[in-house]
């Protein structure tokens, strides 16, 4: 990492089973995540940096209220660079609260009232993340949102992502939609920005490479987004290492398609959770039938 971590706030939570996960306030984002008898679950960047404003490549940024370049905002929102507090420790070991309101800064660039909040939570192998907006002006407004996941994976090249199988697609560099295969699980062999429509509340993300395999349940959110930037991409990023797109897998909870619109007073909740359960061989539906 180049520059010093130490200058923005962070929060180290440990659960009593051995497991532990570090975010920073900035952004509410989580940095890592280390299940009981495991090793680093998250991928975080050597090129990383930390400062305030700017976001950290890795992790789970939370994307709010503007998924990617779709609309008039900054490119993901601004939730994951504004500063938030945390409230409470959501009363239980290996969890905390966070919050983030609008203000004069946020109105600037969204001129709504609204809550945001992030429960962080860890278990033994698990750790869940749940956003909740809350809309707390007097009128209506719409967002997309995202929980931007860096998984770290082995070899990105032999990973695969089961679920997808027959599920509809836009590919976001191309513009092309599409329908995933129907036999094989996602493999990743160059640059994928997919947003998956409607997917299937649960994945898993093989790895064979750590020899561990990845539970993702998602709820609220309607889409899952996979991305790699591989060798191009990467080498286009200036706080990422050229060969780290073999590191990470981003498998990310988001409600792209269509826009959530909360009335005034109402609030919305979208989670993920991630859970490590060793490694498990894929199944092919070719195998399985
Ligand atoms: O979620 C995928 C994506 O929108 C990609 O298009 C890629 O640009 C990525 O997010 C990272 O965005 P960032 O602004 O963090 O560089």
């Amino acid at each position: 990492m180049r520059d010093t971590a130490a200058r923005l706030p962070r929060l180290r939570l440990s659960h009593p089973s051995g497991s532990a996960a570090e975010v920073y306030l900035q952004g509410a984002h989580v940095t890592s995540w280390i299940p009981a008898g495991g090793s680093e679950a998250l991928f975080l960047s050597r090129a990383a940096t930390f400062q305030p404003g700017k976001a950290i490549r890795g992790g789970v940024p939370v994307v709010f209220p503007q998924f990617a370049e779709l609309g008039p905002l900054p490119k993901h929102g601004f939730a994951r660079v504004q500063p938030w507090e945390r409230v409470d420790h959501a009363d239980r070991p290996g969890a905390v609260r966070l919050r983030l309101r609008d203000s004069d800064e946020t109105r600037r660039i969204w001129p709504h009232a609204f809550v945001a909040e992030l429960v962080v939570e860890i278990g033994g192998d698990w750790l869940s993340l749940g956003l909740t907006i809350r809309n707390t002006g007097d009128a209506a407004f719409k967002f997309t949102a995202a929980l931007h996941t860096y998984l770290r994976v082995g070899d990105v090249r032999r990973a695969t992502v089961q679920g997808l199988q027959g599920v509809r697609y836009r590919d976001r560099d191309t513009g092309e939609q599409g329908r995933e295969d129907e036999d094989h699980a996602v493999s990743i062999q160059g640059e994928v920005d997919r947003v998956y429509l409607n997917t299937p509340r649960e994945l898993r993300v093989h790895d064979p490479r750590n020899q561990r395999t990845f539970l993702l349940r998602a709820e609220g959110f309607a889409d899952t987004v996979v991305w790699n930037p591989w060798a191009s991409g990467a080498a286009s990023l200036p706080d990422m290492e050229d060969d780290e797109y073999r590191e990470m897998l981003c498998v990310e909870a988001a409600q792209v398609a269509e826009p959530v619109r909360l009335e005034a007073g109402a609030s919305w909740t979208g989670s993920q959770r991630l859970q490590v359960i060793g490694f498990v061989e894929p199944i092919h539906r070719s195998q399985s039938s």
